[in-house]
């Protein structure tokens, strides 16, 4: 947030209704530094320099009030920035993400909308120029929890995955190089599949994909065929209530491990990756 080089923190408060920006100290402490005003129910948020000067932006979600909000970084930790710049509307937004998906060198939005069974994907013509013409919508399963980015195909262009927590599938849509997702696989996944992940976790140079089966309590990997296509999947057990997940090589070992945590055991489950042979 501060563009000090160290990782900074946004945490949400939903009862206090702001995010705190929590700039590291460079030693591994933190420093509230900063609030952006959020709503009843943020769902998630996002950051990215929106305006090109060098200060990462936020981008806040509200599932309350059915709005994702763009807040401008006024290089003073938001101080003044009380109002956003933009508001996207949704129902019900859950996950987003930012990425530019067509290319044109401006980053685009995609987010989740629960509450209306589709995800939204607002493509800018220029920074900060969300016109309404560039508005796509593309039915999900039901509940569509979370939306994740990664190249399935290789092509170079963003795709995503979707986790349908009631439909219990996972949707993957692939880029057709202009910023448009017409087309879209679902496979099965488990019962109350959410957060979903992309990932290389073979090594085989392919983006592969981790769901959370929130009320099965297991993770599915699926493996991508090389194609963009997706294996069928392999179940690993976790704790009860599966949620957040991340792909990273944990113990520097040369292979990706997943780290999952659950939030109704209140634990967390690290899988270690085989390292690759020799
Ligand atoms: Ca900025
Ligand atoms: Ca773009
Ligand atoms: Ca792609
Ligand atoms: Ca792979």
């Amino acid at each position: 947030m501060d563009v000090d080089g160290d990782a900074d923190i946004l945490a949400s408060s939903s009862l206090e209704h702001y995010v705190s920006i929590l700039t590291n100290d460079g030693d591994g402490g933190f420093t509230e530094s900063g609030r952006v005003p959020s709503g009843d129910d943020t769902c998630n948020l996002a950051t990215w320099d929106f305006d090109n000067d060098g200060y990462p932006d936020a981008l806040v979600g509200d599932a309350d009030s059915n709005r994702v909000s763009l807040f401008l970084n006024d290089h003073h930790y938001f101080t003044s920035a009380a109002e956003p710049i933009r508001v996207f509307r949704s129902f019900q937004p859950n996950m987003f993400f930012v990425e530019d998906v067509d290319r044109n060198g401006v980053p685009d939005i995609v987010i989740a909308n629960e509450g209306a069974h589709t995800v939204t994907v607002l493509i800018a013509s220029a920074p900060l120029n969300y016109g309404t013409e560039q508005i796509h919508t593309y039915v999900t399963g039901i509940e569509p929890e979370d939306v994740a980015p990664g190249d399935l195909n290789n092509d170079g262009f963003p795709d995503f995955v979707v986790g349908n927590y009631v439909s219990a599938d996972l949707h993957v849509f692939i880029n057709d190089r202009t910023g448009h997702f017409d087309r879209h696989t679902v496979y099965p996944a488990g019962r109350g599949a959410g957060r979903a992940t992309v990932g290389d976790l073979n090594g085989d140079g392919f983006a592969d994909v981790v769901v959370a089966n929130y009320e099965d309590a297991n993770i599915y990997l699926y493996f991508n065929r090389g194609d963009g296509r997706l294996l069928k999947p392999v179940r690993l057990r976790t704790g009860e209530g599966p949620g957040f997940l991340w792909i990273d090589d944990l113990d520097a070992d040369g292979a990706a491990d997943i780290l999952v945590t659950n939030y109704i055991s209140n634990d967390v489950y690290v899988f270690f990756g085989r390292p690759p042979a020799g």
